[in-house]
Parts: structure tokens; sequence; C-alpha cells
């Protein structure tokens, strides 16, 4: 059936509560890869809805309906099937009574499913998806997160898939007949069925040991495929770091006695956090020193910490509807960043972060599929788990934090798990905590929440000398505006904290420093001091909003040398480059600006690599259009690399010296302080990879054992133009044709090259008959990366956006979820020139016309075209 591109979106404002709730459930699995039966047996007692008494609305999708009974008798009332679900309703219009037993059995084909959402087979694993609306896959069920109930699950499957696993704790395993065996699980803690997660395969497992503080021993296990069971250590590790964290920085101790993890190939995500059972991109586990770089181990300390702390932010507490999603998202990664910032730098942790939420947010924000944090319609659900719901939500929780103070910040937390414990919560519920803990009046902060699009804070400065060499008063305004997005024409002032210090000529701080708060569309304040200071804002990227101030080169050198925030510092640089990159200012007076800096040993050497790391393509056209000018990719292209060459050739002789002083002894080891090292080697050979001496360097590390040395090896070596870089691929792919994982990276650095001839190779790794471009990590490694890669993307001739649409054309029936995300890549066409406008939305149109395009793209696209 074509389903319907246009269908009603679903609102916030609708929101009823169910007449019905599951109380309990019982679930039988019959293992297969066609023809699986699942067996439902299910407590419906009435909820609080007013509709209470009516039909019994169930959602169901894809399933073959074998049998069904009410309170044990299969003389049922009325039952209607749809394509979406069902409605059970009594047959003579009476009530259904006050409490049932619903019993159902369902076939369904795992095999059959590549959206990768409810019950699928990966790799011969079975594994599930059901966040947000999966489980309405595997049976008829109110799929809502607002329906909570205790799961107990059995699953039976031939002896030959070995490790059978569900939500929640262990119980009986057995032998049945016919080489056939099963195993029970029982879930105490109420949940929402998109916590909901089996899976069962031949796998083998790394375990461990944790004891909570409270005593409580908790087996750990991180199962994978046979072979991959040495590349577990470094996961394990952060699990029982992030688990300690959480009993020491909020005081959350894990409530079973089992901590399950898996490993799949084909994942949509990163990971998802089922009750006691997380399952995981393989991505995001596996690492050993030879496969994975140390950005990959950074991603999989964070990504494991995010989908533990969800066993308290996301699981015990949940939310009311998906419209609230970022009350789970925004605070687990905000609780993730702050886990990343005690384990490793808080300085270069927060660069990084800001450096993506500029990135992917501010973009987001700023083009047509910018939304709310709380968005208030949608039409599919797998479209908003993006960067405002998550990144953007996280912020939101930052500036709560600076607003209300960390202590009190800790008491609104304790208030929040104590009030709401086993509840499904929205947004004023998470408020209410804060302005209770704080006594402060909130409503305004709530308006972050509602209105989607970054503010733009500007700076007007003021001094009047009180007499000459007396001091005077320094007067500051800010004032800000946010642009409307679509939707929403007209924006309200929001609460903006400014975090700030002001400098005095020898970089000393005229006053403590201390935080604005910015409450209105315009605010002035000023200070008495012994002489006209420079300003230092937004300390800590302490909001997120786009600040903007006149500001001299002297002044920003002055900062990257002098200020104590190490953000803004890096800040300054940051700015010095833009202008550099802009052709506004010079590649040396920059040099003679990052010099001091990047060589003082006593600054953390992750820090200084992030001085030397250049604005991408991307960004320097997002601040082009947003200067009022459409970004023109070639030019944009050539100036970054003219830059570049100019910046490492006035730095040859420090770059030479850092690349041979941050040479890492000894074996390979994950540890922040090595990873810095490796990363500011990595950022001076990309410099230099830029001068004839710099080939030659790249190419002699492309022999590096570790791949956190080999990988921008070989990226210097494609970017220096060397002949080399074809040999050194092809030795690479010789070395790791067997591990996918690698091989992604392989491809990836292909696919983001600045080679001429970019998208006629990425077309031919694409047309390859072994590439496997159904597993979403293989599509992103090529078609995703190419989108991302902005000159070869973005040649005037549209053959990249045409070779975008084609493969999205192709996902897009197998994984809607997929190609409706990578299909983002689009979002930014009003950056640039009419000729582009309109292949782009050439494109875009055509991709709107295909018959049978699923909901996920039909939104997305028709959202971009408006
Ligand atoms: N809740 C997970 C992410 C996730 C979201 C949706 C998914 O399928 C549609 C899968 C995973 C997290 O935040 O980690
Ligand atoms: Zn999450």
């Amino acid at each position: 059936m074509r389903p319907d591109v246009s269908p009603t979106p679903i609102r916030l404002a609708d929101y009823a509560p169910p007449a019905w709730v599951a109380e309990h459930v019982d679930l039988t699995f019959d293992l297969a890869p066609r023809g699986a039966r699942v067996r439902a047996r299910i407590r419906f007692v009435k909820g609080p809805g007013e509709a209470a008494g009516g039909p019994l609305r169930l959602d169901g999708q894809k399933l073959r309906l074998l049998s069904a009974a009410v309170d044990g008798t299969d003389a049922l009332p009325s039952i209607t099937v749809d394509e979406e679900g069902l409605t059970l309703a009594p047959a003579d219009n009476a009530p259904l009574p006050d409490a049932f037993t619903w019993e159902a059995e369902v076939e369904i084909d795992p095999e059959a499913n590549t959206e990768l959402e409810g019950l699928y087979l990966s790799n011969g694993v079975y594994c599930t998806q059901c966040e947000a609306e999966g489980f309405r896959k595997i049976t008829y069920f109110p799929d809502r997160p607002d329906v909570m109930a205790t799961y107990a699950v059995r699953i039976e499957a031939p002896t030959s898939i070995p490790v059978l696993l569900s939500n929640g704790e262990p119980g009986a395993t057995g032998p049945l007949p016919g080489d056939r065996h099963f195993a029970e699980w029982t879930d105490p803690w109420p949940k929402p069925s998109y916590l909901f997660a089996l899976v069962a395969g031949e796998l083998v497992a790394h375990t461990d040991a944790f004891t909570t503080a409270s005593g409580r021993p908790v087996a750990l296990a991180i199962h994978v495929r046979p072979g991959d069971e040495d590349r577990c250590a470094y996961a394990m590790d952060a699990l029982k770091r992030s688990m300690r964290w959480d009993e020491t920085e909020y005081g959350r101790e894990y409530d079973l006695s089992v901590f399950n993890i898996v490993a799949v190939d084909d994942f949509n995500m990163g990971a998802m956090e089922n009750k006691g059972l997380n399952v995981f991109n393989s991505k995001y586990v596996l690492a050993s020193p030879e496969t994975a770089t140390d950005r990959d181990y950074e991603l999989i300390e964070g990504i494991i910490a995010h989908e533990y702390f969800h066993n308290w932010t996301g699981n015990r507490i949940t939310c009311r509807d998906w419209f609230q999603l970022c009350l789970k998202e925004g605070l687990t990664v905000f609780r993730d960043q702050q886990f990343s910032a005690d384990m490793r730098s808080e300085a270069v942790q927060r660069i990084d972060q800001v450096k993506m939420l500029r990135a992917r947010q501010f973009r987001e924000d700023a083009g047509p599929l910018a939304h709310p944090v709380r968005p208030e319609e949608f039409i599919e659900i797998n479209n908003f788990y993006t960067a405002t719901v998550y990144e953007k939500g996280a912020e939101l929780i930052r500036m709560l934090r600076l607003i209300v103070g960390a202590e009190t910040y800790r008491a609104a937390l304790d208030l929040y798990f104590d009030r709401h414990d086993g509840q499904a919560c929205t947004i004023e519920d998470w408020i209410a905590v804060f302005e209770d803990a704080s006594g402060r009046d909130l409503t305004r902060f709530r308006l972050w929440y509602a209105q989607a699009g970054t503010p733009r804070v500007t700076v007007s400065e003021g001094w009047v000398e009180d007499a000459p060499g007396q001091g005077g008063r320094y007067t500051l305004t800010l004032r800000q505006e946010t642009p409307s997005t679509p939707g929403q024409p007209l924006k309200k002032p929001v609460p903006i904290p400014v975090a700030f210090g002001l400098l005095g000529a020898d970089g000393r701080e005229l006053i403590e420093p201390g935080v604005l708060e910015l409450d209105d569309t315009e605010r002035c304040w000023s200070f008495e001091l012994p002489e006209r200071p420079v300003p230092s804002l937004l300390r800590g990227f302490s909001a997120p909003v786009i600040l903007e101030r006149r500001s001299s080169e002297a002044e920003r050198a002055f900062l990257l040398a002098h200020d104590r925030d190490p953000f803004n510092r890096w800040e300054a640089a940051r700015a010095l480059a833009l202008e550099v990159m802009m052709g506004a200012a010079s590649a040396d007076a920059f040099a003679e600006a990052l010099l001091p800096a990047i060589t003082d040993a006593s600054l953390d050497p992750a820090f200084r690599a992030l001085l030397l790391t250049l604005p991408g393509e991307d960004e320097i056209a997002r601040e082009t259009w947003s200067r009022g000018r459409p970004a023109d990719p070639d030019a944009i292209h050539a100036a970054a690399k003219a830059a570049r060459k100019a910046l490492a050739e006035a730095l040859e002789p420090e770059l030479r010296g850092l690349y041979e002083a941050m040479e890492t002894p000894g074996p390979y080891t994950p540890e922040a302080g090595d990873a810095g090292r490796r990363a500011l080697r990595a950022a001076a050979l990309g410099l230099l990879a830029r001068l004839p001496v710099g080939a030659g360097m790249a190419e002699a590390q492309c022999g590096a054992a570790n791949m956190s040395d080999r990988l921008p090896a070989l990226a210097a070596l494609l970017a220096s133009g060397s002949p080399a870089a074809d040999a050194a691929l092809d030795a690479f792919a010789a070395d790791w044709r067997h591990d996918p994982l690698v091989m992604d990276k392989w491809r990836m650095l292909q696919a983001t090259a600045s080679r001429p001839d970019t998208l006629a190779r990425v077309k031919a790794l694409s047309e390859a008959p072994d590439f496997p471009w159904k597993t979403p990590n293989r599509f992103r490694s090529l078609v995703a990366a190419f989108a991302q890669n902005p000159c070869a993307f973005h040649q005037a001739d549209g053959s990249g956006y045409r070779f975008l649409a084609d493969w999205l054309i192709r996902l897009d029936p197998v994984n809607p979820q997929t190609a409706a995300r990578v299909a983002g890549a689009f979002e930014t066409w009003r950056r640039y020139d009419a000729k582009r406008q309109k292949l782009i939305r050439a494109e875009l149109s055509r991709i709107a016309a295909t018959e049978g395009l699923s909901r996920d793209m039909a939104e997305i696209v028709s959202r971009m075209l408006d």
C-alpha cells in the first residue's frame, strides 16, 4: 500500500491519558527467521483516560494475528484489524470489564525486517529495537511511553542459538524437545514498551562484576560475536566507571543483579538503553589499539556512560509522550558530558561539545528543519532524534545549573528522583523541581523549550574616563534577537546567562568574574574600573547563542594569550582563524598570535591541538551565509587550502618541533594524556602535509601500528596530494579487508577527501558488488560521508546532489529511518547560490515524487522544500 505522504501530524496539544493501561505483560517468543511466533498475555486495567469503558485500541504493524482471547475465551468482543493496529470492542457495545486479560498470538518475519525496528536479524543475531515505536511490530500493544508495565519473557529457540537475553533478572533455563531450549527473564521495574529488548544468538561474553555503594553485587557482561571478545575491555572499564560516577555524583545506584550489553552490526543509531540490556552499534563497543582511534575510545566511553545513565534518567523516570523526548535525552547527554569532563580534560571536552553543537545544532536551527527542543507536532517521531533535542536539550540543563548554582542543581535532581521515580513525566514536571528547589520563577526559562532558533546576542560597549589616568565607567549593553524559524515568525526574549570577566591590559581580572543574566531584549550594566577593560564574554560557552561583538585582531590575540577561561582562549583563536580563511586577516599575524600558546609546554597538548585545528569548510560556508553572502564552496575550498598552507609555512619549524616532541613512547594506551599528545602531533602533521616536507612524514607514519597514528597519517597523505596516497590506501585495505569497522574508516577517508575525482571514486566504491549498503554503518561511511564533503558534494553541475538523491531513493524502502536522517545533508540549501539552490530543490522534488516514499522521508523532504 502507498503510505499517505501527507498524514495529519500528531500534536502535543492533543495529548490524552490512556483509557487503559497494561499492568503486566507475559511474552513467549518462538524464534525463527520467518514465522517467528510471539504469544502475549497482557493484564489491562482502567487508566486515567476519560474514554475508559469504550473500545480499546492497540497499536500493531506488520503482524499476522493467529489467535486472540479476552479473559481466556475466544468468544470475543469484536476485533477490527487494520494496518496500524486493532480495535477491541464489546460485541453488544457494552463496556469492556474494568480489568481483563488479553491474549494474542502473532507471527512475524525477523529476516525480512530491513528497517531495523522491531525484531530483526543482524548477521545471524536476533535483536530488537523498540524506541520509539518498534514494539508494535512485535505484538499488539498500547505502544506509548506512559503505559508502564512489568514484564516476564520466555524465549524458545534452537540450541544452535545458545545465548537468549531479555530485560531484567534471569530466571529458569532448560532444554526442550527437538534440539531446542528456553530461557526466562523477569523485569520487576515497570517500564514503557520502548525499553523492551530481546537478543538471541551465538555470542560470547566478556564478563566482570560490580558492587554497588550499598553492597549489592551486579554481574556485568558484554556479549559479542565470537572473535570480538578481546575488544571489549575498554567498554567494560567505561561501564564500571560510569556506574561508580552515577553513585558519587548523583547518588544513583544500579537496581538489578545483572547488566548486559550486546554489540550488533546492524543498528540505526549509536546505542539503546533497554532496561538491563543495552544494545549497541558494535562501532561503539569494540576497540583495540590496532583498530580504533583515540576518538573511537572517547566515543565508546561517552556512549557507554550515556546508555548507563539512562537507567535513572529515562528508564526509572521516563517521558509521558514523545514530545517530551528531551526530558530524558537532554538530561542524559548533559550527564554524559559531565562524566567525560570528569574523566578527561574539562576544557577540551567543552570545546569539542561546542564545535559539535555549532556544526550540527546551529546548522539545524538556521535551516528548514529547525524545531523547538520540545517540538509541538511531528509526523514521524524517528525524525526528531535530532541535535536540537539532544545537544541543545543538554545546553538548556547546563544553563539551568549555572542559573541556580551547582548545589541547588543537585538538590533539584534529588527532588526529581524522589518525586517522580516510576513515573512518565513532562518538561513542566522537570522545571517545577527547579522552581521548588531554588525558589525562583522559571516561567521565562520555559521559552527555551518552546522556541526554535539560535538567539543572536549583540554587544555594545562604552567607556567614560573619570579623568586622564584615573579609571572610569565601563558600560556593557547586551541585546538579543532570535530569527524566525518555520512556523514561528515572532520570538520572545529568553533568559540568557552570560558568564564574563573583565581583563586589564596585563591580563588581570579587574573584577570578580560572574554571570550576567540577559533576561530581556536588552540590558545594560556598568562598572567602575581602573582602566578600560577587554571583556571576555560567554565564558565556557555559557548559553547556546551566537555572540556578535566587533573586535580587533589585536584584541583577539590578547584574549588568546591571556584569558584564563580556556574556552574563550580557543574561541579567540577560532575567530582569528575564520578571518584568515575568509580573507580578512593575514596568516602571518594569526601564526604570530598562535605561536606562544601552541609551544607553551604547560598547556594540555589536547588543548593545543584544538588551537591548531582550523575551522572546516562547512563552518566557513555557514559563517559566509550568516554574514549575508551566498557561500561558494569552490572559493571557500581554495581559500581554506591557501590559509592552511600559509599557516604551515609560517609555523614550519615549530610544527616540526611539536611533531618530534609529541611522539608517545611505549605501547599504546587510550588514556587522555597520550591521546592529547597524538592529537597535537596529528594536527601538526595535518598542516605540514601542505608543504613538500610533510608528504614524506605522513607516508612514513602510515606504517604506524596503532590506528590513532595511522589514520590521521593516511588522511594527511591524501590531503598532501602525494602520488603515494593510492598505494597507502591499497596497503590499508589489504591489511583490513576482513574488518568491516576498519574498512568504514577507509571508505570515509576517500569519501571526504578533497581530490578532483572523489565522486567517481565514491561511485565506484558504492557500485562494488560486495558493498553491503543495507548495513547503516556501511552506508554512512560512504554515502553520508560523501555528503559531508563540501567541495565534492556541492560541485556546480549538481552531480554530487544527484548521487545522494539516487542513493536515498534506493535506501528509503529498505531503511526509511537512516535514509531520512542522511537526507538532512540537503538542509543547508539556502546558503548557496541560486543555481545550486535550484539543483538541490530539483533533487528534493524528485525524491518527494517517488512512488511509495516512507513517512520518514516524506516528512523530512517536504519540510526542506517548504
Ligand atoms: N535512546 C537512544 C537512541 C535511540 C533512539 C532511537 C532509536 O531508534 C529509533 C535507537 C536508539 C539513546 O539516546 O541512546
Ligand atoms: Zn539517549
